[in-house]
């Protein structure tokens, strides 16, 4: 593979070979812990992707072999939020979640090392997550002084079932790469070594698919979880569909001409 660079930023990485893109976090001597930088840099990415139509999938990683990543930055965590340079405390890692729920292509974690706190978050809301054997997973909040009572919480619930996400939770403990398997927290584990090669051969594997199918699935799937925020997005993917039919055309057009639309040859299927 030839990674180019596709944009340059401080604190991530973003590549892109073909039609997979990937967005490396990059402060490995804090184990890839993100500030408001990191995620205003990460939420640019991933919009560059969704615009791009060249880009079919994204690969969501942590730079070196130790983290995946270790969640908010503690040393600019401050009054209400993470505080970056303009001064204002916020939790913009909630938009980045919400950013790769929409993202109307599938978002693939590619997990070595710590994944802990809302980086552990960020590799959940991914759409799968492959874990190198070295992959550790867990939430550190209710000890450091803080939670995600969002996707962290009700999602992690959904994903590894009520019990185990309270005990991940109430315990803060951390779990292998195969525990977090066992759970169904992860799709697969595979030797370190391995890890970048199994993720791209899975990429490819999912880049043969129909990219409308994989676009209903994954906004079907989220529209299950995310309530009315959901099903917009799933009614809004039927609305993108009608527009490049006649039929929804014929209503613009009629439209534009001044007169009334004829639906009249239109398919009705059962
Ligand atoms: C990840 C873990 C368990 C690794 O432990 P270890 O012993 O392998 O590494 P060490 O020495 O702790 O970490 C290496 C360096 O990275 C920094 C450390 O402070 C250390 O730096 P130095 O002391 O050598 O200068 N580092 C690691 N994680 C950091 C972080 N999150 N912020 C700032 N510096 C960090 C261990 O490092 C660990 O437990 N880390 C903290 C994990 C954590 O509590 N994360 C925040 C959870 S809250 C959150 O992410 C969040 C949320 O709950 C809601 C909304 C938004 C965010």
């Amino acid at each position: 593979y030839q990674w180019e660079t596709v944009k340059l930023y401080e604190e991530i990485i973003f590549e892109r070979s073909g039609k997979i893109a990937k967005i490396t976090i990059n402060r490995p001597e804090v184990h890839n812990a993100f500030t408001p930088l990191t995620v205003q840099e990460m939420i640019d990415a991933v919009t560059i992707c969704r615009d791009d139509a060249g880009i079919g999938l994204v690969i969501l990683t942590g730079a070196g072999d130790k983290a995946f990543c270790s969640g908010g930055d503690q040393k600019v965590r401050g009054h209400g939020g993470y505080v970056g340079r303009d001064g204002i405390a916020r939790l913009n890692v909630l938009d980045l979640q919400r950013l790769i729920r929409i993202l109307p292509k599938p978002v693939v974690a590619m997990v070595k090392g710590w994944s802990i706190g809302g980086g552990n978050i960020l590799q959940l809301v991914c759409d799968i997550t492959i874990a190198a054997d070295n992959a550790r997973f867990g939430q550190t909040g209710p000890k450091v002084g803080s939670f995600d009572a969002g996707y962290g919480s009700g999602y992690l619930a959904r994903v590894i079932g009520h019990k185990r996400a309270k005990e991940v939770w109430f315990m803060c403990r951390q779990y292998t790469a195969e525990e977090a398997y066992a759970m169904g927290w992860v799709n697969t584990v595979v030797p370190l070594a391995e890890v970048e090669e199994v993720t791209l051969a899975w990429c490819e594997r999912i880049l043969m698919m129909s990219p409308t199918a994989l676009r209903f699935i994954k906004a079907s799937m989220n529209a299950d979880t995310d309530g009315l925020a959901g099903l917009q997005q799933l009614g809004g993917d039927c609305t993108m569909l009608y527009y490049t039919t006649d039929e929804g055309k014929e209503g613009k057009n009629a439209f534009l001409e001044k007169r009334d639309p004829n639906f009249d040859d239109f398919p009705k299927f059962p």
